[in-house]
């Protein structure tokens, strides 16, 4: 038998808690449907690319005394994108909730992503294959892959399997590339009378698919969580050593919503926020000069350590550079294909071949970094046509030209500090976490409300789970179209419907709370320590959820 931890062991046994809603059965709920509904933006055009599944109203679920029976259905489910702490909960959830309303029902998970359902690649789970998963982090269940669907030959591809296996619904769990793709295939599926429902469950820990009816996406809580332990114990370190300057990168692969909640959670030195540098077009020239201007006020206190927070997404949001990097993308997205470009024998040529490719403005940008920056930038785009962020050693980049410019303050007597820089990326470490009690709570409940939007015969729709702040009983269940959170936007070099990313607001009261901080945090330490997540013990720190959440949402829960 296979061996596992103390708390692999404790976990497996957490029953995570339904809104109550849920919890009289799949085969007791009544559906309240709202009025009809609109894309975000570009309503005319999202209308005409979804003439079938566009404009459905928002749908509430809750308890009916009226128990009715429900049909055998087979359903599939995908896992899709990166990884985020939960995901196994969405799928036990679902099983749970589809066994309830039919012990005949079944369900398959299709494997490595939208590929799965493409190439025909599945399982069926039962009992015994649910049970070792539940309440654990990863997706290793069934893997998952970044896919794009999008092509004619792949939804007729994922027809025939369908129909192979008898599935009537398939639920996507994903963020906003994913659930772009399961609008696409539920509206493709309708307009091609296969009688199969799409139904997408909320996940990225990157927490940018929200809007005012999807509170937060799923694993946001307990990533977070992860990197405000790591960055506390940090901290911790640095106070202890007062020697260094800890250069944290946070992952997110555009909005700041990760890195502006781990440093709510720990109150570090500097937090740079992605949308700001946006908004006050801030040059790089000008976030160093900032960073800088921190860094030799807490030097004069006789302070030469702290600690700063980096989005990951950053450099996209430097205007310059923002400019550069779309020029890049359209560039790239035919050099990719060009067996001349990519088989160069050096990176010196590739850049040369950008170099002359790129607007001159650009070219001046690109030219201007380094050239690790400068190779990164180059790597592949992502099946989205994404630059991979991930993969750009930001932090690295800001230490190296803070450097250079103390180095001229000191030249100039402006300086007289010793500077001395750690660089740290934070990522992956948070996106297999085991889930905190609410992201198991919230997941399970996402699972177990999807099969009941496909009970209701609902395809396009994201399974949609609200009031957060309160106890799980009280959580609304229900669902919100796809279509209603789309708009168009470039991808690969050409205009496409996607799900519209939620951004950090800086007139919000998240960002507001740093922005009137961030001075007193800068120049007088008040570090805080999260410490690890915490499963088990007093439910003041066991199901505390994120200042994200509680600062959006704790006063105004969404409306039906
Ligand atoms: P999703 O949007 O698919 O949830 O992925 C988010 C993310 O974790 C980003 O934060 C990060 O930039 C990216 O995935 C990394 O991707 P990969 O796992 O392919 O390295």
């Amino acid at each position: 038998m296979e061996k596992l931890s103390p708390l692999q062991i404790e976990r497996l046994k957490y029953q995570p808690k339904l809104p109550s809603s849920l919890s009289n059965g799949i085969n007791s709920l009544e559906m309240t449907e709202g009025s009809a509904t609109q894309s975000v933006r570009d309503q005319e055009q999202i209308q005409n690319l979804f003439k079938n599944t566009y404009g459905k109203p928002v749908v509430t679920f809750k308890t009916s005394s009226a128990v009715s029976s429900s049909e055998v259905r087979n359903v599939g489910v995908i896992l899709s994108g990166g990884q985020a702490p939960g995901g196994h909960n969405v799928i036990a959830g679902l099983y749970d909730a589809l066994k309830s309303a039919n012990p005949a029902n079944r369900l398959y998970g299709f494997l490595g992503g939208p590929s799965g359902i493409i190439d025909g690649k599945y399982v069926e789970f039962d009992d015994k294959f649910i049970d070792a998963y539940r309440n654990t982090g990863g997706f290793d269940i069934i893997g998952s892959g970044r896919t794009k669907l999008e092509t004619e030959e792949q939804f007729q591809k994922s027809l025939e399997v369908c129909k192979k296996l008898n599935i009537s619904a398939v639920v996507i769990i994903g963020g906003d590339d994913s659930n772009t793709n399961a609008a696409l295939l539920a509206e493709w599926f309708v307009k091609n009378n296969t009688g199969i429902q799409v139904i997408g469950c909320p996940k990225t820990i990157d927490g940018d698919l929200k809007n005012d009816r999807i509170e937060i996406s799923f694993g946001f809580d307990t990533a977070t969580k992860t990197y405000a332990e790591l960055i506390g114990n940090i901290q911790r370190d640095a106070n202890s050593a007062k020697k260094y300057w800890h250069f944290i990168k946070i992952m997110g692969r555009s909005a700041s919503h990760v890195a502006l909640e781990a440093a709510l959670q720990t109150q570090p030195n500097i937090t740079l926020v992605s949308e700001e540098v946006e908004e006050k077009k801030m040059s790089l020239e000008s976030i160093i000069n900032y960073m800088c201007d921190i860094i030799v006020r807490r030097s004069n206190n006789g302070k030469n350590f702290g600690i700063a927070i980096i989005p990951e997404g950053l450099i996209e949001f430097i205007p310059e550079m923002k400019s550069m990097i779309s020029n890049l993308n359209d560039i790239m997205a035919s050099l990719e294909s060009d067996p001349s470009f990519m088989s160069a024998p050096s990176m010196r040529e590739k850049f040369d071949v950008v170099e002359n490719r790129l607007e001159p403005s650009n070219a001046k940008v690109y030219n201007s970094l380094p050239a690790l920056i400068k190779s990164q930038l180059l790597a592949d785009r992502d099946p989205h046509g994404n630059v991979q962020v991930s993969k750009i050693e930001t932090e690295k980049l800001l230490i190296e030209m803070i450097t250079t410019r103390l180095n001229e303050l000191k030249s100039l007597g402006d300086y007289t500090g010793k500077f001395s820089a750690q660089s740290h990326f934070f990522g992956y470490e948070g996106r297999c976490a085991f889930p905190s009690n609410f992201d198991a709570d919230y997941c399970y409940s996402l699972g177990y409300n999807a099969f009941a939007l496909i009970n209701f015969g609902l395809t396009g729709y994201l399974s949609s789970v609200r009031n957060l702040t309160a106890p799980a009983s009280e959580w609304i269940a229900g669902g919100v179209p796809l279509t209603m959170m789309m708009n168009m936007e470039k991808r690969h070099g050409e205009m496409k419907p996607v799900i519209q990313k939620a951004l950090v607001k800086l007139d919000g009261p998240v960002f507001k709370q740093l922005e009137q901080n961030r001075e007193d945090w800068a120049m007088n330490d008040r570090y805080l320590f999260p410490g690890a997540i915490q499963y088990f013990g007093p439910s003041s720190v066991c199901d505390l959820t994120t200042v994200t959440l509680q600062l959006e949402w704790s006063k105004t829960p969404a409306n039906v």
